[in-house]
């Protein structure tokens, strides 16, 4: 073999390793991977919380909030919950190892915020990702915001300015069969929901009565751009079994954070917490819109106050992404995703989650 060849041979051999080295994300110190369980913490290296699953390209792609060590009380105002950056969850199938892939987006490179970046959740529209996520601003008032990346699991770059005419906390968006981009947002407590009763923000304020209805979730079309919203959001209503809005007082069934809508068998499942009784509930309608009549319980209370989900359908089955702070041993505002398979009964009645892994 002449000196040449033989260079090559070596060069190409070379190349080769390194293609695996790179490929392999466990060799990455910004990449851990593990085997996930039902049930059991997706990942252990660090603490993530308030999973919004996708399939985008027939891989699953969690977008959470990762959760972080604070010295901080917890509050009411929920200023326990400090996190300062995304980092995304991939996982090939649902088998496949976990991934997580290095930082998303971190507080620093978004120009409008404060503190608390809080759950998040992405979109996906001609090959451009979008990540759309919840974050006090310079005025410690929550808006949300959006950041762009060509890749799903980012980094993502934020646009300069929330987007327009938001407020509150918990976005999430649901891509209708007709290509059509719904934004849901809200929460109440620490989500100021109960601060923009009358269109502006108030400093002062008070919860409707427990006769009255409660204060509901919003949703508003996204714009072609999908970086802001193309109409007034307007209230998703919630009701009860006689049609009557669920009101303020029924607290095991009211609307408190964490909207999610997905579509099953052509009905539109909008499912959320309860906050302080800390249960996913869920309701069903016919529009993206509402009214969604209650049905019942998705997941009963996990260990750690907050309860928050995603409803995802791959090939075929429904899987339950969710939290606990198991692994942190009932702390808070340390969480840790985990998944689930939920099934429907004939009727399309979920089943509810009633039994948990304790890690
Ligand atoms: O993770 C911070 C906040 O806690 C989320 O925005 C809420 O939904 C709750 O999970």
């Amino acid at each position: 073999m002449s000196k040449l060849l033989m260079f090559m041979s070596v060069g190409i051999a070379l190349m080769a390793c390194q293609e695996t080295i790179s490929k392999n994300p466990a060799e990455d110190k910004n990449q851990q991977t593990t085997k996930p369980k039902f049930k059991q913490a997706l990942v252990t290296d660090i603490y993530t919380a308030d999973p919004s699953a996708h399939v985008f390209n027939n891989k699953i792609y969690i977008y959470p909030s990762h959760d972080v060590e604070t010295d901080i009380k917890p509050n009411h105002h929920g200023d326990h919950f400090a996190m300062r950056d995304y980092k995304v969850l991939s996982m090939d199938s649902i088998n496949s190892e976990v991934i997580t892939h290095p930082t998303a987006l971190d507080i620093n490179d978004i120009p409008w915020a404060g503190r608390q970046l809080w759950a998040p959740d992405a979109a996906e529209k001609n090959g451009q990702y979008y990540l759309y996520f919840p974050a006090r601003d310079k005025q410690d008032i929550f808006r949300l915001g959006v950041a762009k990346s060509d890749k799903p699991e980012g980094p993502f770059v934020a646009e300069p300015n929330p987007m327009p005419g938001s407020y509150s906390i918990d976005p999430s968006v649901y891509k209708d069969s007709d290509n059509t981009y719904y934004l849901y947002f809200g929460g109440i407590w620490g989500g100021q929901l109960q601060n923009w009763q009358n269109g502006k923000f108030e400093a002062e304020f008070s919860y409707p009565a427990d006769k009255e209805p409660a204060l509901m979730p919003k949703v508003a079309k996204l714009a072609g751009n999908m970086l802001e919203m193309a109409e007034k959001p307007r209230d998703v209503m919630l009701l009860d079994e006689s049609g009557e809005p669920i009101t303020q007082g029924d607290n095991h069934r009211r609307f408190f954070e964490a909207a999610w809508v997905h579509k099953y068998k052509g009905t539109y499942y909008f499912s959320y917490s309860t906050g302080d009784t800390h249960k996913i509930a869920y309701a069903t309608g016919s529009s993206p819109y509402g009214p969604f009549t209650y049905q019942g319980v998705v997941l009963e209370p996990v260990i750690g106050w907050t309860n928050h989900h995603s409803i995802m359908e791959y090939q075929g089955k429904w899987y339950l992404f969710y939290h606990d702070s198991s692994l942190s041993k009932g702390q808070t505002h340390l969480r840790s995703v985990k998944m689930a398979e939920i099934k429907y009964d004939a009727q399309g009645k979920i089943q509810a989650i009633t039994d948990f892994v304790e890690n």
